[in-house]
């Protein structure tokens, strides 16, 4: 390369400055601080191709610190990717620009990850590296032999869930990841030393991870900490010691360059400590070639390796797998049909493993786990074998009781590609998986999320394990398709919906306790609609009853008290409240008539918070379920207690429609 790095790292630092001054908003000291490990990396190291940045044997890589979001948007621009232009890094952090003040993976291409809360990063990145061991493993080096490189701040790595990553890195012995940390000493308080004083290159080597350190602004040094990186059989940390703003005299090395313009004074020192004469968000030639020249780099490991992917016998099923496109005759038609002739009574967590183990002959893409649960959640199926240190072929992974580092790891898995990961714990515990949750939905990746013991009816382990709030608050999530089916065939449609949702996460939350299947015919995937009509009023119509999951068999049961009396019952299962508000009105109007409650009295029961239902119900409708914590003791006592069995709800119901005071 005839420019010197020094001169391709200062355009980093110059875009970056000049981006969030005209922004008057941002965080230019991470870019400027990490500039020289980051043109190291991907003028020299890094394998991808600008021309085609969804080539599937690319290096990931992963910007964890988001904030630095200018550092992801430089990269790109300047080794030649479509977007962001100029003037997209012009527009940076303004509306419609895909400069968003974080990275979104849906808004540019070589944004692998969406990242902006801290320690997220890292642990997708983990499964990242999962999954490209697994594909090596499953096709051979030949289609499959890249790394993960990570950018992670201080805060990545002081975060919580930094530690299940790191951990199940470390066991499964990751070695293509390299967690590059900005080791600058710096967060938005301060120093570091005001909150934290633990070593964390030990706590690292603790976790089984090779560590190197190398100074962020000597290019040798970059160069050998990733030659050591590279070489070394476990997953790295590289401590690579910056200087946050590196390059503005007066405010660099100070929090002060963390999340805030340099204002137009720094901007012009700097411009002069760093000998850059150029207008704002203009380039020398030279330089801008030079970055592009780089960028071209792999253009031949490219070409190779499609070459390769040509004369490779499983060229047809990898290229479907990285799709992420279903084999064409899959269907589950045949496994419904066997289910609808012989009726079962098992708990939706067990009808879950039955059409697991169909699905998981079917689709040899599924990568199944648990966070320690596997035989409470009935996650693993007879063809599944460990994914190990020893055996990354295996497609069951034991993620130990790391719910969040599961659930971010999935989601690594899923933006990686070629895998569907699917994952479970105790629906109460998905308040440990959250904000990776939040993540699939918002960064579009299928992860299938299987949540069981769904309600007070899991008994007696009490209300520490009985979720309330949990089916409400992640219906209130944008974009995550919360299922609770009733019996086994609605598991199995369910569970078909999740599958074929290509663009977005599903969770399916389900019992521990045995239900009476109340399917009795599956032309079609009904679930597939949210909510349909699961048996008619026989007498004249006076109230729909609506149930979803477990107390679907209780409001059959009400609908029965309610005939006898003379009062017609529609009763209609709503496994999935998000399906069913993107049916047309005619179809919503058909199950839930706009008629007066003296009419049609809607009546909703469900075994938790009655917030929300109040949407279907209308607020003078009925509400049936649990506002409080629940409590010990087994399931049907608990029910009954709690006034969630048909004996109780029914003549409420009639002394609502006989117009007696309740
Ligand atoms: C989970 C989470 N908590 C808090 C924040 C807000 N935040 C953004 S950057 C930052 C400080 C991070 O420090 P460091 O990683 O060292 O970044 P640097 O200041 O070195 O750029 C904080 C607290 C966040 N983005 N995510
Ligand atoms: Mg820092």
């Amino acid at each position: 390369m005839t420019v010197e790095p020094r001169l391709l790292a200062n355009a980093i630092r110059a875009l970056a400055m000049d981006a969030v001054q005209a922004a008057n908003s941002g965080h230019p000291g991470m870019p400027m601080g990490m500039a020289d490990a980051a043109t190291v990396l991907w003028t020299e190291y890094l394998k991808h191709d600008p021309s085609d940045p969804k080539w599937p044997d690319r290096d990931r890589f992963i910007l964890s610190a988001g904030h630095g979001s200018m550092l992801i948007y430089a990269l790109l621009h300047l080794t030649g990717y479509e977007r962001p232009t100029i003037d997209d890094i012009k527009n940076f952090r303004q509306v419609g620009s895909p400069c968003a003040g974080h990275p979104e993976n849906f808004m540019l291409e070589g944004v692998e990850t969406t990242t902006g809360p801290l320690g997220q990063g890292v642990a997708m990145a983990v499964g990242m590296a999962i999954a490209e061991r697994h594909l090596n493993a499953t096709f051979g080096e030949d289609l499959v032999d890249h790394h993960t490189w990570v950018i992670a701040g201080d805060g990545c790595l002081m975060e919580g869930v930094n530690h299940e990553a790191a951990g199940l890195a470390g066991h499964l012995g990751l070695g293509r990841l390299i967690v590059i940390w900005d080791d600058n000493r710096i967060t938005i308080d301060g120093s570091t030393d005001l909150s934290t004083s633990e070593d964390i290159q030990a706590r690292y080597r603790a976790y089984g991870w090779h560590v190197v350190e190398c100074d962020g602004h000597d290019f040798a040094s970059i160069r050998a900490a990733y030659d050591e990186a590279l070489a070394d059989p476990r997953p790295s940390l590289v401590a690579c010691r910056t200087i946050i703003g590196y390059g503005a005299p007066n405010k660099q090395g100070t929090a002060a360059t963390h999340g805030a313009a340099l204002g137009p004074d720094e901007v012009a020192a700097t411009r002069k400590q760093l000998v850059w004469d150029s207008e704002a968000f203009d380039l020398p030639n030279e330089i801008s070639s030079a970055w592009r020249e780089a960028g071209a780099r792999s253009q031949q490991a490219h070409a190779d390796w499609r070459k390769r992917l040509d004369a490779n016998p499983d060229k047809a099923e990898f290229s479907r797998r990285m799709a992420g496109d279903l084999p064409a005759d899959f269907s589950l038609k045949p496994y419904i049909d066997g289910l609808l002739a012989a009726p079962q009574k098992v708990a939706t967590r067990k009808a879950s493993e039955m059409v697991l183990g169909v699905i998981n002959d079917l689709l040899p893409e599924t990568i199944g786990g648990s966070a320690d649960l596997t035989g409470s959640n009935n996650t693993k199926t007879r063809s599944q074998n460990p994914l190990t240190i020893n055996d990354y072929s295996g497609r069951y992974i034991y993620y130990g009781i790391r719910e969040f580092g599961m659930a971010a790891a999935m989601n690594g898995m899923a933006l990686h590609g070629g895998v569907i990961p699917y994952g479970g714990t105790f629906l109460v515990f998905s308040d440990y998986c959250r904000p990776a949750i939040r993540l699939s939905a918002l960064q579009e990746t299928r992860v299938i999320y299987v949540m069981t013991h769904d309600s007070i009816g899991l008994g007696e382990d009490g209300p520490t394990h009985q979720p309330v709030e949990h089916l409400m608050s992640l219906r209130a999530m944008p974009d995550l398709h919360v299922h609770r089916p009733a019996d086994t065939i609605e598991t199995a449609q369910c569970w078909e919906l999740a599958l074929r949702r290509k663009d977005g996460p599903s969770l399916l939350a389900l019992t521990r306790q045995n239900l009476p299947q109340v399917v009795t015919e599956a032309q079609e995937n009904l679930c597939a609609r949210g909510a349909y009509r699961l048996r008619s009023a026989q007498a004249e119509r006076r109230v729909v009853l609506l149930a979803t999951g477990s107390e679907v068999e209780i409001a059959l049961a009400v609908a029965d008290r309610l005939e006898a009396e003379g009062y017609g019952a529609d009763v209609v299962s709503m496994p999935c409240w998000e399906l069913f508000e993107e049916q047309d009105a005619a179809y919503r109007a058909e199950l839930l008539p706009d008629l007066p409650l003296d009419q049609l009295l809607r009546v909703s029961i469900e075994a938790g918070a009655t917030f929300g239902w109040e949407r279907y119900t209308l607020n003078g409708g009925m509400r049936f379920g649990l506002d409080r914590f629940g409590a010990s003791g087994p399931a049907d006592q608990l029910y009954h207690k709690f006034g969630l069995t048909a004996e109780v709800i029914a003549p409420q119901v009639i002394a609502r429609l006989e117009g007696v005071k309740e």
